[in-house]
């Protein structure tokens, strides 16, 4: 029988790769790249490929669980939502709502239903415990554009396809496939870049495949990026290489900068970073005099002890090269699902908020909603009013993929109650006491809502469910809005039509009351009738493609976009490279690009206590690996055989001095845990600095994940500690933890 092909964007990471899929039936017979895919150019990698195994995996959960002792039993959705409803609102009555927390999970993001529901959740519970894997992710990035540019998605991408000279710090991009920048093929991508002449520096405690790939690549000792990218903005100072040209008017704080910047000249640094003075001030008069240039800074400098300023700072250096917004250098998408910063009167805005409120126990700052989520387990463990009793996991593990990973299981125990909406028993959800699957991937509508706001050229691409899901099976919004119901006290069996009517009444009134809007002043009921017999994420998506920058407007633009249009391109619609947008784009309240943002300039002082510390002692980093993706998709036999890659990478020199031979094992010690790995020696890695990956640690007694059990390694984040943050955007310190290393 022949197969049919089926054309999807993967779900997985932020490359957004198009994908060909051949099923027979309801069977996934093969999936290969989308040569016709406007944006991905048939590029795929092997996660991608390992989508059909994820499918059939029989691992993946389908129907919902309830705990029973230690051993989980299938239940109907009546009878769990009947249950959830007993206890979590018990807790609630008795407890108020902060006694339920939420930890939302990596793949939201990559799930249009939990993207558009979730937020009606977490406004039902009214809770101030709300957690997420930004805190141990991107939150310095999105701090820092907040503060600069007055929106968290304000972020500015590295024109790469245009852009002649690129400094890359802690990304591994040629592996991870990049992160706050969606580009698709980024090998590919970066080939043509040093093609047309262009030069690519890696600065990396490992030499990565970026790094091999790249022209140039410097170690630097963990956790010291803040100090070498200070010094090229000193060094950009002293030798009079500042030129924000047209920018210049629309900015604020250059003389802040020059002044907080004479502390930290390339040879006060180079000790510290690891790289010699004359080093930093080439890179400084390199990024200055190329055509164009893009800083481009990721997880490894966000996950630190000073994320905040390194992510601040590459836009300090795009803003005094003028490489910001310029072709080439680092600009901002305009998405077709409207951002932020695109709505409102354009050039100015409310500006960022941060700080509204403390966590409870260790008084951490709010950030974007949020607590840290290294406060998770205390705010569990500490008695007194508000205190955690119930806790809900979207699409998460933070047991592997969060610090102290030990004490927060411990924590996770002791809860009242807990519900997790996950596909599998994991680490994290094997504590739930009723966990909620949703359907395959193959099975539900996708938009990448999130990713076009970062991606290196605008598109819009929609991809429609191949298969239906079967009866035993629910829709994930239909999931959450029945949480919604419940915590909102309409009972177990909410009506979600009448519920999905509402969040789609928000969004219509927040658009018709907006000035600068297509619909400003229409009737939100014309509107909802306009919209027809869509429900669901789709209607969602067409409401906000139609009032977004290039919609159709109800009427007001009507060559513009719908759902309809952006569905009938199954290998995507391309809407062009970034185009220039300041000071369109701005949403600081002044209207201009804050240089110097008084959160982060007042972080400066912690920053240049520390330039002088000793640096001895091991410390321990991540990596990722091209067949891993964090904790969830080790269950899949494609992407889990061949050489075991939980290993602690060490020097030659370091292995030999601790008499660590190859096939061995180490001891690593930090302040709150011990783990046994086995050690991979390389002199990939710097002296005094070991690596190893994150999401591993599978043996947890009642986890269901039959293939990841036999492959478990070690769960990295049992050393990581959960008292070391980033301090303005609370972001765990993931790289560069002091370890203490012997043999095994
Ligand atoms: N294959 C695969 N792809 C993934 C994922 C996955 O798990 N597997 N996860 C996805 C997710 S959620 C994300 S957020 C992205 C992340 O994408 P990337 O940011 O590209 O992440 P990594 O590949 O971990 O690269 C981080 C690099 O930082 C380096 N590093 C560590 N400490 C420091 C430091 O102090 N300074 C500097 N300069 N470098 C440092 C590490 O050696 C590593 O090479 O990847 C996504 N893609
Ligand atoms: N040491 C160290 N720790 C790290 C990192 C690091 O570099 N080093 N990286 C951090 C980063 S960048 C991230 S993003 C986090 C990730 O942290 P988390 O988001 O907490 O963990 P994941 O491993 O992504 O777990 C995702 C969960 O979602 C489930 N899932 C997958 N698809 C769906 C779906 O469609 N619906 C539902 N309901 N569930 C689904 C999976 O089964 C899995 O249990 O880890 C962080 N932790
Ligand atoms: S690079 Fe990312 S989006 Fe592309 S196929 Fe791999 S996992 Fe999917
Ligand atoms: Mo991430």
């Amino acid at each position: 029988m022949p197969t049919q092909s089926h054309y999807r964007i993967c779900p997985l990471c932020e490359a957004t790769c198009g994908l060909r899929i051949e099923a027979d039936g309801r069977r996934v017979v093969r999936v290969a790249g989308d040569d016709a895919d406007t944006f991905s150019e048939g590029y795929i990698c092997p996660k991608g490929a390992a989508l059909a195994e994820l499918d059939a995996d029989p691992d993946r959960l389908r129907a919902p669980r309830i705990r029973e002792g230690r051993a989980f039993r299938e239940a109907s959705w009546g009878e769990a939502f009947a249950h959830i409803d007993d206890r979590l609102t018990r807790i609630r009555d008795q407890h108020g709502p902060n006694s339920i927390a939420i930890y939302l999970g990596n793949p939201i993001v990559h799930n249009i239903a939990l993207t558009a529901y979730v937020p009606a959740l977490v406004k039902a519970l009214g809770t101030r415990n709300v957690y997420s894997a930004s805190t141990v992710d991107q939150f310095p990035k999105q701090l820092a554009s907040a503060l600069m540019f007055g929106t968290g998605l304000s972020v500015p991408i590295p024109d790469i396809d245009r852009c002649h000279y690129m400094l890359i710090l802690g990304a591994n991009p040629l592996v991870s496939n990049g992160s706050m920048m969606t580009a698709p093929n980024f090998p590919g991508r970066l080939r043509r870049l040093r093609q047309r002449g262009g030069k690519v520096v890696v600065v990396d405690p490992r030499r990565t495949k970026t790094a091999e790939a790249a022209d140039e690549h410097h170690f630097i000792r963990p956790g010291t990026d803040a100090y070498l990218l200070f010094a090229i903005v000193h060094t950009l100072f002293e030798e009079g290489l500042i030129k924000p040209d047209r920018l210049e008017a629309f900015t604020s704080g250059i003389d802040e900068v020059r002044h907080l910047a004479m502390a930290f000249s390339p040879e006060r640094v180079a000790q510290r970073c690891g790289i010699p003075a004359d080093t930093i001030r080439r890179l400084a008069r390199e990024i200055a005099n190329a055509l164009s240039a893009t800083v481009y800074a990721r997880i490894g400098t966000c996950t630190q002890e000073f994320g905040t300023i390194a992510n601040w700072l590459p836009d300090v250096i795009h803003v005094l090269t003028g490489n910001l917004d310029r072709e080439g250098g680092a600009m901002f998408p305009k998405a077709a699902i409207g951002p932020g910063n695109t709505k409102g009167t354009p050039g100015v805005g409310r500006g960022a908020k941060v700080g509204r409120w403390k966590s409870r126990v260790r008084g951490a700052s709010e950030i974007f909603g949020e607590l840290p989520v290294a406060c998770l387990a205390e705010e569990i463990e500490t008695a007194g009013d508000d205190q955690i009793r119930a806790l809900i996991t979207v699409a998460g593990n933070p047991v592997l993929s969060t610090p102290n990973g030990a004490r927060l299981a411990r924590a996770l125990e002791s809860l009242d109650f807990m519900i997790s909406l996950d596909v599998y028993v994991n680490e994290t959800t094997r504590h739930a006491n009723v966990i909620l699957p949703g359907p395959s991937p193959f099975e539900t509508p996708h938009y990448d809502l999130a990713f076009s706001q970062l991606a290196v050229r605008n598109a819009a691409r929609y991809s429609s469910p191949m298969f239906s899901k079967t009866a035993e099976q629910m829709e994930e919004w239909e999931t959450i809005l029945r949480l919604v119901g419940i915590v909102s006290g309409m009972g177990p069996n909410a009506d979600t039509k009448f519920l999905d009517d509402m969040v789609i009444m928000s969004l219509i009134q927040r658009e018709t009351g907006e000035e600068g809007s297509s619909i400003h002043g229409r009737d939100a009921e014309e509107i909802l009738a306009a919209l027809g017999s869509r429900r669901g994420p789709d209607r969602l998506l067409d409401f906000m493609l139609r009032t977004g920058p290039y919609g159709e407007g109800f009427g007001a633009n009507a060559d513009g976009l719908t759902l309809e249009k952006v569905a009938a391109h199954p290998h995507g619609l391309d809407l062009g490279p970034m185009q220039p947008r300041i000071p369109e784009v701005l949403r600081t309240k002044t209207g201009k690009i804050e240089l110097a943002p008084e959160v982060i300039v007042s972080d400066v002082a912690r920053l240049a206590a520390k330039l002088d510390e000793e640096t001895n002692g091991f410390v321990l980093i991540g990596r990722r690996e091209v067949r891993s993706n964090n904790s969830w998709m080790h269950n899949l036999p494609m992407l889990v055989s061949g050489k075991p890659r939980c290993t602690l990478q060490i020097h030659p020199d370091d292995a030999k001095q601790l008499q660590i031979a190859a096939g061995g094992s180490a001891r690593v010690r930090s302040r709150v845990g011990e783990v046994s790995i086995p050690v991979e020696i390389t002199d990939t890695i710097m002296r005094g600095t070991v690596s190893a990956p994150h999401g591993w640690g599978h043996d947890a007694d009642g986890a269901a994940q039959q293939i990841a059990r036999d492959h478990a390694g070690v769960n990295s984040n049992l050393l990581a500690d959960e008292m070391c943050l980033d301090v303005p955007s609370g972001t765990a310190v993931l790289c560069g933890i002091p370890v203490m290393i012997e043999r095994a």
